[in-house]
């Protein structure tokens, strides 16, 4: 079958929107670290538009900080890929070029580095995951037990993590002269910006305390809040895509028709018109940012180990279930008391819009994929409201009780006992204490402070609720749990 690429795609069919620029005289203005499916099917979006409206400084140069796979599906497509919008029956097709080409860091540090450094560049973005940061989430300190940043603090030679490479660029932008670009961390945590520029500060400092000075105070790091849900592709949607198209896209991505992008308006430098292409600037993202973790990925994490530990594979499936829509809403009435939301945002609309892109079953959005590196994503999106509720004196179940199904899910098997892996970098810790009887499990899973600050740790209130909710869980199942809990609440909302 014919790959999509520059040739092949002159020949698609009418149906695909595509672009009308120049591609052969875009420059490459912005670098992105970790060209997964979620920056082609968000930031690459944006970055399109804008060459798309005519400014042709921001195509993209991806990179991979570990796997050779992205490089594999879209080089040989000259960077071209399919973006597939997805809503119940109707499907959008645009192709899409913002992306030139794409490396592979570990083959080759030095060619991206030099590409971060060029002067044409002027915006990183990143989309690293959690664990890309290499910060202590309890401590904020680098982590260095972690291999590759302590090769990074021996030599920035050949730079292997995010924060690493962001140094090394700087060095050499300050060296030949220029400006800073500016850092722009995409990931799904709060106050990314601010950790960016901690890890690089850090790191910095350890190699050079000028190059620290002159990245603190010349150097940009905003803050974002960044939303689309998107699924990983599957071969059954490469196979439907090419039978429409009439060519094969192994790089394509699918998505909803929903996307939001909050950025802190602090620039180094040049930077896209992203205001013109529906980007939010503002001066507070916070807010923003702890609306989307704590409602959005609070539900996403809470059903996905319910969810999966059920049998039930697909987000759209959890939430046509009664007991499961009656859990969401009913975590999100506590997640919900916990915000202060900025002025714009008509929260109970926010949540109608929610449960609409949940119930879109379309994307065949899998519980298995958002349960993957719960350690990472529990403190954000559940354990901080839960600290704060706690404080108050007010009731947590609902969130004690998505807290415990990850506790559940550590230990290795589902509610039919079936095994699967429990794929988090602190897999090893948790397994070792999750299967011990009900209450150890508990302290034990609530003494891992990169998880759990110790003032929950602490709360015999909260770990008693914990204890119930896990027994319960282990005792019944999942379903049956939310059956007896959500179910009828579910049943009377609807009729
Ligand atoms: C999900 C997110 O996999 C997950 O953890 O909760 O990727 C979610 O789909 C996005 O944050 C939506 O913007």
């Amino acid at each position: 079958m014919t790959r999509l690429n520059e040739g092949s795609a002159r020949a698609l069919p009418p149906t695909v929107r595509r672009f009308t620029y120049d591609r052969a005289a875009v420059r490459t203005g912005i670098v992105h670290l970790g060209t997964g499916a979620f920056h082609r099917a968000h930031q690459a979006t944006y970055y399109e538009a804008t060459l798309e409206s005519g400014d042709l400084r921001w195509g993209v140069l991806g990179a991979s900080l570990r796997s050779a796979s992205v490089r594999d599906q879209m080089v040989p497509q000259d960077g071209l890929y399919s973006l597939v919008v997805r809503d119940g029956e109707d499907e959008r097709i645009q192709l899409v070029g913002a992306i030139r080409d794409v490396l592979v860091a570990p083959e080759d540090p030095t060619r991206l580095v030099a590409a971060m450094a060029a002067s044409d560049t002027h915006l990183v973005t990143l989309t690293v995951t959690e664990k890309g940061y290499k910060l202590d989430p309890a401590t904020g300190a680098l982590i260095e037990s972690d291999a590759d940043l302590a090769a990074d603090l021996a030599s920035l030679d050949r730079p292997r993590t995010a924060p690493g490479l962001i140094v090394a660029a700087l060095a050499a932008r300050r060296a030949a002269g220029l400006a800073p670009f500016t850092a722009i961390s995409c990931d799904n945590l709060p106050h990314n910006g601010t950790r960016l520029r901690a890890a690089a500060l850090a790191l910095a400092g350890r190699h050079d305390p000028d190059l620290a000075k002159w990245i603190e105070g010349e150097g940009a790091f905003p803050e974002t809040m960044v939303d689309r849900i998107v699924p990983a592709t599957e071969a059954e949607d490469i196979a439907a895509l090419t039978a429409k198209i009439g060519v094969e896209d192994r790089a394509m991505v699918k998505t909803e028709p929903f996307t939001q992008w909050v950025v802190q308006d602090w620039f180094a430098g040049e930077r896209p018109d992203l205001a013109a292409h529906g980007v939010q600037l503002t001066t507070a993202v916070a807010p923003w940012e702890e609306a989307k973790l704590r409602l959005l990925n609070g539900a996403h994490s809470g059903l996905a180990y319910l969810g999966a530990l059920a049998g039930i594979e697909f987000v759209h499936q959890f939430v046509a279930f009664d007991g499961g829509r009656g859990f969401v809403e009913a975590l999100w009435d506590q997640a919900e008391a916990t915000l202060t939301p900025p002025a714009e945002l008509d929260v109970a609309a926010y949540r109608a819009q929610l449960m609409a892109r949940f119930t879109n079953s379309a994307l065949r959005h899998r519980t298995l994929q958002i349960a993957m590196d719960g350690s990472q994503k529990l403190p954000q999106r559940l354990l901080h409201g839960i600290g704060q509720r706690l404080e108050r004196g007010e009731d947590v179940g609902v969130m004690a009780l998505a807290v415990a199904a990850w506790m559940r899910w550590q230990d290795g098997r589902d509610d039919a006992g079936m095994a699967h892996v429990v794929d988090d970098p602190l897999a090893a810790r948790t397994a070792a204490v999750a299967r011990l009887p009900t209450a150890e499990a508990v302290r034990g899973l609530m003494a891992i402070d990169a998880i759990f600050p110790p003032a929950l740790a602490a709360h015999d209130g909260f770990t008693a609720s914990l204890a119930r909710s896990l027994e319960d869980l282990r005792q019944k199942g999942a379903r049956a749990v939310m059956e007896e809990r959500f179910g009828t609440w579910g049943s009377s909302r609807r009729s």
